[in-house]
């Protein structure tokens, strides 16, 4: 049958070498598990259900190992301290002891992550002899953040609307919620937050109250927690109070209150995301109170439960100078002033998810605040659901880069996992792209962001072509030339994206509200930081945005290293230069060309890679399921087309500031 893609990459369709299945069919000829821990119990299912799809027959479950056979452990082992580091309750151990392979972790949890893992084996064709290893999560708290709204809709989002039908809750569980649940487990996800930043208070009321409580009881044997974004004014609107004030004691009682009535409820609820001050939406500032004031009243309010308070620095106003600079210099001053259960949660780069960023100037710049770096799955700025991007790249790109503030090494990740600073919490999101389509993302490749994901937050050294390859060949095929071609699009897939759309650090140029294609030209847009010539700065001179200290000095936020490489146009490297210099047009770049050449070959050059990829695409038809394989392909040809209105709209706008010729070989038909 085809395949509508909603089986994602948990397919455990039939090894097809019969030698191969022979071998893990004598490994695994039965499971064993005892203990009465729920999540033990999903793992001891999960793999049994895997491993009959894969292995084309049933593994039976029994109490104890059976001494002439070949099976399968399962065991929580609280002091197998999996990785040296007993505190990592949610790691897990491989093993092969005698005839049998043993998974252990070191909670219920760890023992879901190891059968996953040994699933994978299987599902990538990996062999299972003498099968040792061991893997922990390297950030603590691995959350998707759900942009979905009571009525439905998803903000930003781009696969239908959300899987969350709050008009059924709680009588009635959609079986899709298991189904995602499982998935996000098997990539190591353990919260979600799931309803949009922008919030409505609505969740708040004893009614949803019972809605989330029963979400919650579906992700729990998953060893999934639930969040809440909450709505700042909340107990004003919904509380009757006449105001948020978070230093005022009705309101502090307000909030102690709520989180009790939700633990009470759910006992395992994970605690609050909160957008304040931002885009209009209210916050502590509204009394005069600072970020931390109310960061902090909410932490009181969790009182002894084991929640944390998720503080979004997503701030900006309107008139207040470079955006850039904006969330540093609100945030920085309050480092050292949160309460322990809070962590300030981070974009990964300081404007809002543009196809490539500088790593946000925060990171390195609070140690004594746990940050949560936070990506976008959904692809806002990355062409929807119509363009293939792949997202792996991009999010290595900033866990990768080198704040350099305590020396070189003092990369964006070891600031998250909390390794730089010693923190006692960690966490990391992403903003979900899943909705209601058959298929959960809209572009089938899509579900390859989530999956990335996941496999980073628990692993950020994985490579991008690591997790590329896992993920197709459970998804897409195991031919071994189809599995290269595929993972060789996607890994050069996002350069290629920046390339027609935003080459050379170029950022915010696209079309506004909705964020899609071009619009280099848009001047008015009700404020300044809202329009694209407020970026670009292209002018008779020259093109990009002066962030030195010519400039807005945006740069002098990041540690003297960085200025340093960053600061001189000469040696700033060609994807960030337009985000920190205005460069002539004339001026050669390192590339051989001068700036107006370079930046009209990539957009060339970035728009043919589209017809590349087409090409690569077609050449893999007969391994990919034919109804997949028509979806990506026409959908390609969107992206094609769309690759050419960018090319075209941006360099023939450019060139009414440069004059100057379009370069051969690109030179249009006279
Ligand atoms: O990326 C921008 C989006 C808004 C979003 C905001 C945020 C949830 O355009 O839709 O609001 O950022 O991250 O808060």
């Amino acid at each position: 049958r085809a395949d509508d893609g909603y089986r994602l990459w948990l397919k455990y369709d039939l090894v097809a070498d019969a030698g191969q299945r022979a071998q893990y069919r004598a490994a695994a000829q039965f499971i064993s598990s005892n203990g009465a821990d729920a999540v033990l119990k999903t793992a001891a299912s999960e793999l049994q259900r895997g491993l009959q799809g894969l292995l084309g027959q049933p593994v039976p479950l029994v109490a104890k190992g059976e001494s002439t056979k070949r099976g399968i452990l399962l065991a929580i082992d609280p002091s197998a301290n999996v990785l040296g580091n007993p505190a990592s309750k949610e790691g897990y151990r491989i093993s092969t002891q005698g005839r049998n392979l043993v998974v252990t972790g070191g909670s219920g949890a760890g023992v879901l992550y190891g059968v996953y893992a040994l699933l994978r084996q299987v599902q990538t064709g990996q062999s299972l002899s003498n099968l040792n290893v061991s893997s922990s999560p390297r950030i603590q708290y691995r959350l998707l953040n759900h942009w979905d709204n009571p009525n439905g809709t998803v903000e930003r989002g781009y696969a239908g609307s959300s899987i969350w039908k709050w008009y059924e809750l709680p009588q009635l569980l959609d079986p899709r919620y298991t189904d995602y649940a499982r998935a996000n487990a098997s990539i190591g996800i353990n919260g979600v937050a799931i309803n949009n930043v922008n919030a409505s208070a609505r969740y708040l009321t004893a009614e949803y109250i019972q809605k989330v409580k029963a979400l919650a009881g579906v992700m729990r044997p998953y060893g999934i927690r639930v969040y809440l974004s909450v709505f700042w004014a909340a107990p004003k609107v919904i509380g009757g109070l006449k105001t948020s004030d978070p230093l005022d004691a009705q309101v502090k009682q307000w909030w102690t209150a709520k989180a009790e009535e939700v633990y009470k409820e759910i006992p395992d609820f994970g605690g609050f995301l909160v957008k304040a001050n931002s885009e209009g939406e209210p916050g502590p500032q509204d009394y005069g109170r600072t970020h931390a004031d109310g960061a902090n009243m909410l932490a009181a309010a969790l009182g002894q439960h084991d929640g944390i308070v998720m503080w979004r620095a997503f701030v900006y106003k309107a008139g207040s100078g470079d955006r850039f600079k904006q969330a540093y210099e609100d945030f920085k001053p309050l480092d050292g002033t949160f309460a322990p259960k809070v962590l300030v949660q981070v974009k990964n780069g300081p404007i809002d998810f543009q196809a490539r960023e500088p790593f946000h100037p925060l990171f390195g710049a609070m140690p004594k605040t746990p940050l949560v770096l936070e990506v976008q799955i959904t692809q806002e700025y990355l062409g929807f659901a119509s363009h293939l991007v792949y997202l792996a790249p991009m999010f290595k790109e900033c866990l990768d880069a080198d704040t350099q503030t305590k020396g070189p090494g003092s990369t964006v990740a070891k600031v998250v996992d909390g390794s730089l600073d010693q923190h006692r919490i960690s966490g990391i999101a992403g903003v979900a792209n899943i909705g209601s389509d058959r298929n959960w993302t809209g572009h089938p490749m899509g579900q390859a962001n989530w999956y990335a994901f996941g496999r980073l937050a628990w692993d950020y050294n994985l490579t991008s072509k690591a997790i590329a390859t896992e993920w197709t060949k459970m998804s897409l095929t195991r031919e071994p030339q189809a599995v290269a071609t595929i993972v060789d699009v996607m890994n050069k897939s996002r350069d290629i994206y920046v390339r027609y759309t935003t080459p050379l650090g170029l950022h915010h140029i696209m079309g506004q509200n909705i964020h899609y294609g071009p619009e280099p030209w848009l001047a008015d847009a009700g404020r300044p930081d809202w329009t694209a010539v407020y970026y670009h700065k292209a002018d008779a001179a020259g093109l990009g945005f002066d962030r030195t200290a010519a400039g807005s000095n945006a740069l002098s936020l990041y540690s003297p290293g960085v200025q340093k490489q960053w600061g001189d146009a000469k040696t700033c490297p060609l994807n960030y230069l337009l985000w920190f210099h205005h460069v002539s047009w004339m001026q050669p770049l390192p590339t051989g060309r001068t700036l107006w050449n370079e930046l009209a070959t990539r957009y060339y050059t970035g728009a043919d890679s589209v017809t590349w990829m087409q090409q690569r695409w077609a050449s893999v038809k007969p391994q990919v399921d034919p109804a997949l394989h028509a979806d990506v392909t026409a959908r390609l040809e969107i992206q094609r087309r769309e690759a050419l209105w960018w090319r075209d709209a941006c360099v023939l706008y450019f060139q009414s500031f440069s004059k100057q010729p379009i370069p051969a070989p690109f030179t249009p038909p006279t």
